[in-house]
């Protein structure tokens, strides 16, 4: 520790708060310095801390969020009061949706001034503000209490259903000293602070009742699944039963989506003719159709087992037949352990029935992908990164937009867990750059942002960022003039229609402003030799793929979800 700010016999607030993230491992920070938290930055790099400075608070969240998805650990969010407090809250409450472990850390205003509403810089009850929003929230007063602070975040973050946790900071409390080793001694190290959760035997045992007597079985693997780091056993548990398998959009890789059980390519049919599903650490929320519905064929033909952390996940929306509450890794071990040797794969009249499908689709698509029109389409352009991913299975794809998130989903294949970050749970817009500086900055791995160009400009500033740090991220934004495409016209003349941008806009030079590769691609080789270059180099790179402006739905493949559309069905 430097003790340019301190005798040798205290230690402040400052110290104490780096300490206690260091003694639990936790070595990197995402944040926007301010008053009352500049110091802070500043100390935790003297620390030896990694401190990544961002440009709005929301894509420093956002970066901690991702990290958490990542690394199991919480990621760290550190912002100033009020407004900073503000920004950072639309990412940790995103995290909370998603189950990803994080910590917003926000320094605020004086407790006595705030409660008395005197007007204080920056002044707002921010902890009252966070609690409905995450999944826990704290404040310290005192020096003495910051391990407790910690280790209570820590754990809330990580244990049962992951999540984002606000810790609120006071002014005061960075300036308050303690004597050293007293100090060092309030602190904590969290053991084992997500404990795993043994899914009791009758319940295991149900699970597997259901699945040996399913005709038309279905694992629906979602993120959970990727989160919980079981990757060896899920594959076991997918390779032994013989059962097909949907993967949600970002548990897309846990085994490699070319798997001969992959039903992506059939999703439809797989999900409607399906009698047992058995859910790992997937919702049935919206991207499910709740469950219900045509998505789900005939009302009252299917049975679940939902595999889940949260004891109260079950019956969220339908009858839950077989409810195994654990992580994940525990239950796919238990469920692995209680099919034996001699556990019969699934009936092969309906494997065969989803790979014929499956295979017709495949085709299907692999005609798509070799057409080459003028201008450039959604498909030519995904065609050229899904060659590029399948070349750096370890590259990590960040994805977001409407058409550009559901085409680059089906479009390019992913062959690694944890490699595909994306909008997840609230199909959020924004999330781009700061998941794209946390992947580099956690694994060290060539990125790829596939972005529509609207969702590109929700975070699009934070490419300073990426320069500045020298982070090897390739953003490739689909410039096709506009939200879901650049053809709308304002029927009464004068302003631009909502849904348009400036025509012809140069994105790439955003990146060159700041010392990057900014370049533009017309056509699919123009793209592939850009990309190739940007993932041999390392170099943070734009590149602007002009996308035919007429490609596109409204809302890609929710359409059904406006109002509107809704009405006239
Ligand atoms: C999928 N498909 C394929 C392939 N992969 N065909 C051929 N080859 C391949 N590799 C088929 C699949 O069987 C489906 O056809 C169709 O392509 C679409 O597949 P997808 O994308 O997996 O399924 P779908 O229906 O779009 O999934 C529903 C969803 C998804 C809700 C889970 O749309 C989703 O994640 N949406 C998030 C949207 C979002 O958040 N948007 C941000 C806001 S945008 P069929 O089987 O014939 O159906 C604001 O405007
Ligand atoms: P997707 O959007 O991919 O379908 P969801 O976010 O809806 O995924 O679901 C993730 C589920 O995984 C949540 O219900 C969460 O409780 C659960 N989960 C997260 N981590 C674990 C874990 N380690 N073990 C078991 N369940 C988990």
């Amino acid at each position: 520790m430097t003790n340019e700010t301190q005798s040798a016999e205290t230690i402040d607030g400052f110290h104490l708060l780096i300490e206690a993230l260091k003694l639990n491992d936790i070595d990197t920070i995402f944040g926007l310095p301010g008053i009352p938290i500049t110091d802070l930055t500043r100390m935790a790099q003297a620390e030896g801390m990694r401190m990544i400075s961002f440009r709005h608070e929301q894509h420093a969240g956002n970066a901690a969020a991702a990290a958490g998805f990542l690394t199991q650990k919480p990621g760290i969010c550190l912002t100033v009061s009020a407004p900073g407090f503000l920004n950072g809250l639309t990412a940790l409450t995103n995290a909370t949706t998603n189950c990803f472990p994080m910590i917003l850390i926000s320094g605020s205003s004086e407790r006595e001034i705030v409660d008395l509403q005197q007007g204080d810089y920056e002044e707002m009850d921010q902890l009252a503000i966070a609690k409905p929003l995450c999944k826990a929230a704290y404040r310290v007063l005192h020096a003495e209490d910051i391990g407790v602070g910690i280790a209570r975040a820590i754990r809330s973050a990580v244990s049962g259903r992951p999540g984002g946790v606000y810790l609120d900071l006071p002014a005061k409390f960075f300036a308050q000293t303690m004597e050293l080793q007293a100090g060092l001694k309030s602190l904590i190290k969290v053991v084992d602070p997500a404990p795993r959760q043994i899914p009791a035997p009758d319940a295991v045992q149900r699970a597997l009742d259901l699945l040996k007597n399913a005709k038309r079985p279905l694992i629906i693997l979602g993120k959970g699944a990727a989160y919980a780091q079981a990757d060896a056993d899920i594959r076991a548990l997918i390779e032994k039963s013989g059962i097909p398998y949907l993967p949600m959009s970002m548990a897309k890789g846990l085994l490699p989506d070319t798997h001969a059980q992959s039903a992506s390519a059939t999703r439809s049919y797989a999900l409607a003719e399906a009698d047992v599903v058995m859910l790992v650490g997937a919702r049935l929320n919206w991207l499910l159709s709740h469950g219900k519905g045509k998505t789900w064929g005939t009302p009252g033909s299917k049975q679940y087992i939902q595999v889940d952390i949260s004891p109260i996940e079950a019956d969220s929306n339908v009858a839950i037949a077989a409810p195994l509450v654990g992580d994940i890794g525990s239950c796919v071990g238990a469920l692995l352990a209680g099919m034996g040797n001699s556990w019969a794969k699934a009936p092969a009249d309906w494997t065969q029935a989803v790979a014929e499908r499956k295979d017709k689709n495949l085709t299907k698509m692999a005609e798509t992908l070799a057409k080459d029109p003028v201008p450039m389409n959604f498909h030519s352009a995904l065609n050229v990164i899904r060659n590029q991913v399948k070349a750096r299975p370890d590259a990590i794809v960040v994805n977001e937009g409407a058409n550009t998130l559901d085409f680059a989903r089906s479009i390019v294949d992913m062959y690694e867990p944890r490699k595909r970050l994306d909008v997840g749970t609230w199909g959020i817009m924004g999330i781009g750059m700061g998941f794209a500086v946390a992947a580099a900055v956690t694994t060290g791995k060539p990125v790829i942002a596939i972005e529509g160009d609207s969702a590109f400009g929700f975070s699009g500033m934070e490419v300073e960022t990426i320069c500045r740090y020298n982070l090897p991220v390739c953003v490739i934004v689909f410039n096709n003039n506009g939200v879901y495409k650049g053809t709308d016209v304002n029927p009464t003349g004068g302003d631009p229609a909502p849904t348009v941008f400036v025509k012809g806009a140069r994105y790439e030079m955003m990146m060159q402003a700041f010392g990057g590769v900014g370049v533009v691609a017309n056509n699919p080789q123009e793209l592939e030799k850009a990309l190739t270059e940007a993932i041999a180099s390392g170099k943070p790179t734009l590149i602007n793929a002009i996308i035919d402006e007429t490609a596109g739905t409204e809302s890609g493949r929710i359409t059904s979800l406006n109002p509107q559309t809704a009405k006239k069905k």
